[in-house]
């Protein structure tokens, strides 16, 4: 013990060790960890001989040769199962050896001149979008140094949705599409005046494209919306979960799908394309790919001008638990590599920084012997033999088929984990000096007539220099739908199931339940008072019981079931682990038992909003992606919703993804005690500006029956206009104040529910005619206003819920849109003006929002008009205060429609001082501070 300890603080030992674990001093440790220090060294003798070996060997063969000696003992100590710590990196070079590469089935003759034809129509594309007068952009580079990784998936890996299935799920990078249209336009999925009107989407229209992938944009194509960069990757990873998931609850056969994400180096960067990498692992989710397109550049410039991003990226997903496939170097450095006995190029590869591998591509073969080669005569040595042009095309290995090929195939055949394959190219690759590796080259659109030409003779392509004398008129190339190159393709996408990509929709429409399901709601909840999370729950309890639709619902939370009230599913219908449950849970006595299955119903996903929001948005289009619809119910803290993950909500909407979201603790004073940060008041606000979202702030639960039976007719069932179903989705927002829900009206209104607005109270003391209108938990303050009004002021107001204010403009905008283009027809009035039309009195609207969501609807109430809200940043007090504070309770609404009253002359200016004074609408501490509860 004594000795082991002495040896530890020994410095020569100390040395040595730093010696072992890299040749120089400045290289960092790759094992992570080293020694475990409470480990006993029951033999030192022993343990001395091993390092003395290692000594001599450095000694006597150098470092290089001790550092590779090491390696593969550890190699082999893993091969016997000896678990030594995970390397963090490896060295630059491919981690398929030239030796294990399986035999290429592909035609590369071919492949190639496909290549080409692809890479010359999706640059004259782009180039022809730049011509005067239009425009338009694009991107040239990106696909550019791309184009392999894709043409080895199209024609070797990606599956189509012929074979029965969903086939694969692919995630293109979104500014890569001229590529991909480009490849379409060769299998005539596309046609030339599609590829003219490339992003001239009305002005072209039908025969145009979209930017990006927008499956909005063009249903039939894409699938997936990529181009806000970091949700590809982050989708990626949910969507190859939600495969898994499917298929455990037996839902659909997705085993044999594949989860492909082409993402870029620069987009790794973003919090979302890394900050899930771990689920992944933990799931083993081998059924997902990334493939990483490692150009070394971004917009502006180098990603790591100064490090690696490969070796970075390395470490991120190996720490992460992820297989990492590293594919840097083309066919043309397997010579060099294997007679790199001393390591030289190896090292030389380990210690030049990107910007300086970047600098290499726009550099002569000369200047790189001289600079990459020159340092070392045995490197001068290896390529002493060759011409400068041949060492200037010792190439990138994420533009070699056959190497592309070897690591796609590893990560099909990879088992247990997710693969990252980290591919190194050349960003402008092929598109001459004036691209390639440029800093400028993401932005660069036009080709010059010289570029052209360079282009097309590096392409080999037939086309005259006549042809190429309007550069905005370059032709495109079709080799003709007899060619060698089209058959081999057609033939490859029949091999593999069909185009892609492809979107459609085959899911049946669903049998929705009837009046059954929603009875419980329309009862009320007696003398008991609940909340309307609660009596959503509710609903949602006896919509899961449903024989034809209960076990489409995927419930998605982030780590807050319990304050949902929604604990009780999880004994029931269980919360999904495909490892199932190993441990005997704490509270499995408990009724409400934390149940973990592989077959669960309930995705918990962990306090990741993005996460929950990506897996609503994977489920939500199922119909779409495997033919099987799911209904996702998403409920999380309104707070935390549109404005923490608004970007995914939009990219929800691009993907046509439908189901039901929830803003639960919805309201800016509703949420006792919890203040600044949680109170939401503008949920509602933010949800307006998702043209696909239907957003609703029901007060009560039969209101609540109405909408969702609504949202399930729309979005599941069928119609002769939407056979398939409407792509919305619903974002209703919910309160945990608990109230005491009325039985339904015998009369009520549904058409009212629905669009946004019924007369709930009647006023029916008073003579003075008011109107109040108020959404969600302020219903309740405006009966009390119009108790008090008839009682203490002889008004009789008429209350209104309003169920939609989003809803209620969003038709009113449309009417007046049509009037705009319609003056010779009758004017649409807005259905909000005619059913407002005939009430008497002022209006004045009151909700737990700030005024500008009811202020939307304000251009269109027949009368005078004013609105309370809760306008500013919420705080920690109680229910009672805050509200006297934003003077949105009962009494300030009193308030406010005497005033209105009194604008207009029906009652006396005076009365508004006294009922200020007699409310003491000014003293917070006056209030009735309401009911408790409602933390989290
Ligand atoms: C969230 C987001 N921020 C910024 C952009 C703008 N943008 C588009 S491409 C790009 C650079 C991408 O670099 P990289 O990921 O390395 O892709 P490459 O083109 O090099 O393959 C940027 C900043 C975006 N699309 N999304
Ligand atoms: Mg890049």
């Amino acid at each position: 013990m004594g000795d082991t300890h002495r040896e530890r603080l020994d410095p020569q030992r100390e040395r040595r060790t730093a010696v072992a674990s890299g040749p120089g001093p400045d290289r960092a440790p790759i094992i992570i960890g080293g020694l475990p220090s409470q480990v006993p060294d029951f033999d030192p003798e022993e343990t001395r001989e091993w390092l003395d070996s290692l000594d001599a060997a450095i000694d006597e063969r150098g470092r290089d040769r001790a550092r590779y000696l090491m390696l593969r003992m550890i190699e082999r100590a893993r091969e016997k199962r000896v678990a030594v710590p995970e390397m963090r990196s490896t060295d630059y070079v491919n981690t398929i050896a030239t030796k294990d590469e399986p035999f290429f089935p592909g035609n590369e003759e071919i492949e190639r001149r496909i290549l080409n034809a692809t890479r010359w129509n999706a640059a004259v594309m782009v180039s022809r979008a730049q011509r005067p007068g239009v425009g338009v952009g694009g991107h040239i580079a990106t696909f550019a140094s791309s184009a392999s990784l894709y043409d080895v998936g199209f024609n070797h890996f990606f599956r189509g949705k012929d074979g029965g299935d969903g086939g694969d799920q692919i995630f293109f990078q979104g500014h890569a599409s001229p590529g991909i249209y480009a490849r379409a336009f060769l299998l005539d999925r596309l046609s030339e005046a599609q590829l003219n009107g490339f992003r001239q989407e009305k002005s072209k229209a039908p025969d145009c494209l979209s930017s990006y992938p927008h499956p909005r944009s063009m249903p039939d194509f894409w699938e997936f919306p990529t181009v806000s960069m970091g949700l590809g990757p982050l989708g990626a990873i949910y969507q190859a979960r939600m495969n898994r998931y499917m298929e455990a609850r037996g839902i659909a056969d997705t085993s044999r799908s594949h989860v492909w994400a082409f993402l870029g180096d620069g987009e790794m960067d973003e919090p979302e394309s890394l900050g899930q990498l771990s689920i992944a692992a933990r799931e083993g989710l081998d059924n997902l790919t990334f493939v990483v397109n490692c150009n070394l550049q971004r917009l502006d410039g180098p990603v790591r001008g100064n490090g690696k991003i490969i070796q970075e990226l390395e470490s991120v997903f190996r720490g992460a638990g992820w297989n990492v496939i590293k594919l840097i170097w083309d066919r043309s450095w397997d010579p060099l590599l294997a007679q790199d006995r001393d390591g030289v190029l190896v090292d030389k590869m380990n210690r030049t920084p990107d910007g300086q591998f970047q600098t290499y591509a726009t550099e002569s073969g000369a200047y790189i012997r001289d600079h990459f080669f020159g340092g070392d005569h045995r490197l001068r040595a290896m390529v002493e033999n060759m011409t400068d042009d041949q060492v200037l095309h010792l190439g990138r290995g994420g533009h070699d088929h056959r190497k592309i090929f070897a690591a796609y195939a590893a990560a099909l055949a990879h088992k247990g984990q997710p693969t990252v394959i980290l591919a190194k190219t050349v960003k402008g690759w092929t598109l001459g000096p004036n691209f390639e590796g440029r800093n400028a080259t993401h932005q660069m659109k036009k080709l010059t007539v010289d570029d052209l030409k360079r282009f097309r003779d590096r392409l080999h392509l037939p086309i005259s220099d006549k042809q190429l004398e309007d550069p905005y008129e370059a032709p495109y190339f079709h080799p003709g739908k007899d060619s060698e190159e089209i058959q081999y393709m057609h033939d490859r996408r029949r091999a593999l199931d069909g185009y892609v990509p492809t979107r459609v929709l085959r899911a049946k429409p669903l049998t929705l339940p009837g009046d059954h399901a929603y009875a419980a709601m329309k009862k009320g909840s007696g003398k008991q008072t609940i909340a309307t999370t609660m009596a959503f729950v509710r609903l949602l309890k006896d919509l899961m019981r449903d024989k034809e639709i209960g076990r489409r619902f995927v419930l998605i939370a982030p780590d807050e079931y319990r304050t949902f009230g929604m604990d009780s599913f999880f004994p029931s219908a269980k919360i999904y682990n495909p490892m199932g449950q190993q441990y005997e849970s704490v509270d499995r006595d408990l009724l409400l038992a934390y149940k973990e299955s592989p077959t669960g119903q309930l995705l918990h996903d962990g306090i990741s909003e993005a996460g929950c929001t990506a897996s609503l948005i994977a489920a939500g289009s199922a119909h779409a992606t495997h033919g099987e619809p799911l209904i996702p119910v998403y409920v999380f803290y309104s707070m935390f919703g549109f404005q923490r993950t608004g970007d995914q909500f939009w990219q929800m909407a691009d993907q046509m993804a439908r189901g039901f979201v929830l803003g639960a603790t919805a309201g800016r004073t509703t949420l006792t005690g919890e203040g600044l940060q949680h109170a939401d008041g503008h949920s509602q606000l933010l949800a307006s500006t998702n043209p696909a979202c239907v957003a609703y702030d029901p007060a009560f639960g039969f209101e609540i029956a109405h909408i969702v039976r609504d949202g399930l007719r729309r979005m599941y069932g069928s119609s002769p206009e939407h056979p398939h179903g409407e792509d919305v989705f619903y974002y209703l927002t919910v309160y945990n104040e608990p109230i005491v829900h009325p039985a339904e009206p015998e009369d009520v209104d549904v058409e009212g529910i629905l669009k946004g607005i019924h007369r709930y109270a009647p006023g029916t003391a008073g003579s003075i005619p008011a109107q109040i209108m108020a959404s969600g938990v302020a219903l309740p303050w405006a009966l009390e206003a119009q108790r008090i009004l008839a009682e203490d002021w002889d008004v009789r107001a008429d209350v209104w819920s309003a169920t939609s204010w989003n809803e209620l403009r969003r038709e009113a905008v449309d009417a007046e849109e049509h009037n705009l283009l319609h003056p010779e027809e009758e004017p649409r009035v807005p259905w909000v003006t005619r059913k407002l039309s005939g009430a008497e009195g002022p209006f004045v609207a009151v909700s737990d929002w700030m005024r500008s969501v009811p202020d939307q609807i304000a251009r269109w109430v027949p009368g005078p008009y004013t609105s309370l809200g809760a306008d500013g940043f919420g705080f920690a007090d109680t229910r009672g205060a805050a509200r006297r504070f934003f003077h949105i309770d009962a009494q300030s609404v009193v308030v406010a429609v005497l005033s209105e009253l009194a604008k207009a002359g029906q009652v006396d200016r005076g009365v508004l001082k006294q009922a200020i004074d007699r409310y003491r609408i000014l003293d917070v501490r006056a209030a009735d501070p309401g009911t408790m509860g409602g933390d989290a």
